[in-house]
């Protein structure tokens, strides 16, 4: 609990797990930084305890409730649970417009003072978000309004997440040699793989990473690539000529490819923290990737009618308009560009670079710092919601 802070206030986070980890993996930071920063008793509602037990080893599937790092955990079954007024939370929050279940909005209508009912959508760089984000939605039947609220790149949004203490601890992890090479040792990472350019990759099954493994096998220099499990698992395999299992590594040229354990999560900030460069994807790996001031790669997450690339060139004429060889890689990487690609002249282009952009990641952080943390400004929106109200009423 948090030291200074009686937990009178509750919340209620209703998670659905679409694919893959990016939904558990916002909630779940989002759930702790509330507990452990703001003193808020969470409840996190998940419906796939599988998904969750991944990024997070403590969790136990089998169980319909469970207290971990200061959050209550309830296994979200089906939409049939039955509520009362008094098992309403103050705060409710639905992620990604899931539906949460019809008997609890039933429960939030008869509770007084009503809860704040906030749904959280996804991180766009489009400037339309300015527009939606804390606009509020009446809901058609019932005494209930639902407020929009949007993480963001700029101050008419509510930011992104970040822990207040994310910044120090990145920074001493950074500074210590000796802590950085132990967590790698943990994954066999040997002494040679370590002294290479270090790229984490995480990315979606249609990357094309045979052709940047073929760029890299070129390279000049030598390049270690840490891939978790289950990641571009074909591509992999294929280079290793074997199965692409936690501890597998093979060398061609200048490239050495380590299949790593799929990680826990503060780990997996840490792995971003050790490498040079990291391939990131979805929401969650891309906003770390930005706090680990490292040049990074995004693969975004792909949507029908190639909607992504609108919503990629929007965060790339934010954060890297003037930099041709981010662009150029990025755009390949998604296949965003009708262009036909050089890889290994996109790479030593991109490589070059490197060191302007890993500076221009740190005015990035500021700008982005300026904002606000997201946890933070969507409590401060709670409270103007909530005192304006009480003005009404008064
Ligand atoms: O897994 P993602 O692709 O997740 C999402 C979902 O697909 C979601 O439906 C979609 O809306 C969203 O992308 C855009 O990528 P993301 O968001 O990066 O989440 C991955 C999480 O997994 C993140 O919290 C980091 C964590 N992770 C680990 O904990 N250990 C690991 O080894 C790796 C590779 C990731």
């Amino acid at each position: 609990m948090h030291p200074n802070k009686h937990q009178t206030t509750t919340l209620a986070l209703f998670c659905k797990v679409v694919d893959n980890y990016g939904d558990i993996g916002i909630c779940w930071r989002l759930s702790r930084q509330l507990e452990q920063e703001h003193g808020i008793a969470v409840t996190l509602w998940v419906d796939d305890l599988t998904s969750f037990q991944r990024i997070c080893p403590d969790v136990a599937i089998e169980r319909d409730e469970q207290m971990i790092a200061g959050v209550t955990v309830r296994h979200w079954r089906d939409q049939n649970g039955a509520f009362s007024a008094a098992d309403v939370a103050d705060i409710v929050i639905e992620f990604f417009a899931c539906d949460i279940p019809p008997a609890y909005i039933a429960a939030m209508a008869q509770r007084t003072p009503r809860p704040m009912w906030l749904n959280l959508e996804g991180l766009s760089a489009e400037e339309w978000v300015e527009g939606c984000h804390t606009l509020p939605s009446p809901h058609p039947s019932m005494p209930l309004t639902k407020y929009f609220f949007f993480p963001g790149f700029t101050g008419k949004t509510g930011g992104l997440l970040v822990e207040s203490g994310l910044e120090q601890q990145r920074r001493q992890f950074q500074s210590d040699p000796a802590a950085m090479r132990d967590f790698l040792a943990k994954f066999g990472v040997t002494p040679a793989e370590m002294a290479a350019l270090k790229a984490s990759l995480f990315c979606y099954p249609h990357a094309p990473v045979p052709a940047l493994f073929a760029a890299w096998q070129a390279s000049a220099t030598p390049v270690t690539c840490l891939v978790p499990e289950g990641v571009a698992g074909e591509a992999v395999q294929a280079f290793l000529g074997q199965a692409a299992q936690a501890g597998a590594s093979a060398t061609r040229g200048a490239l050495t490819v380590r299949v790593l354990p799929f990680i826990p999560q503060p780990d997996y900030d840490k792995l971003l923290w050790a490498c040079d460069l990291n391939f990131v994807r979805g929401e969650d790996s891309f906003v770390r990737a930005q706090w680990a001031g490292k040049p990074f790669i995004w693969h975004i997450y792909p949507q029908d009618q190639d909607l992504h690339h609108k919503k990629l060139n929007a965060f790339l004429k934010r954060y890297a308009a003037n930099v041709a060889s981010l662009n150029a890689l990025t755009s390949g990487w998604n296949g965003a560009t009708t262009e036909a690609i050089d890889w290994s002249a996109a790479w030593r282009a991109f490589q070059a670079d490197m060191p302007q952009i890993a500076a221009m990641s740190v005015a990035w952080q500021q700008q982005l710092l300026a904002n606000g943390d997201f946890t933070s400004n969507l409590l401060s929106f709670v409270n103007t919601v909530r005192s304006s109200a009480a003005k009404v009423t008064v």
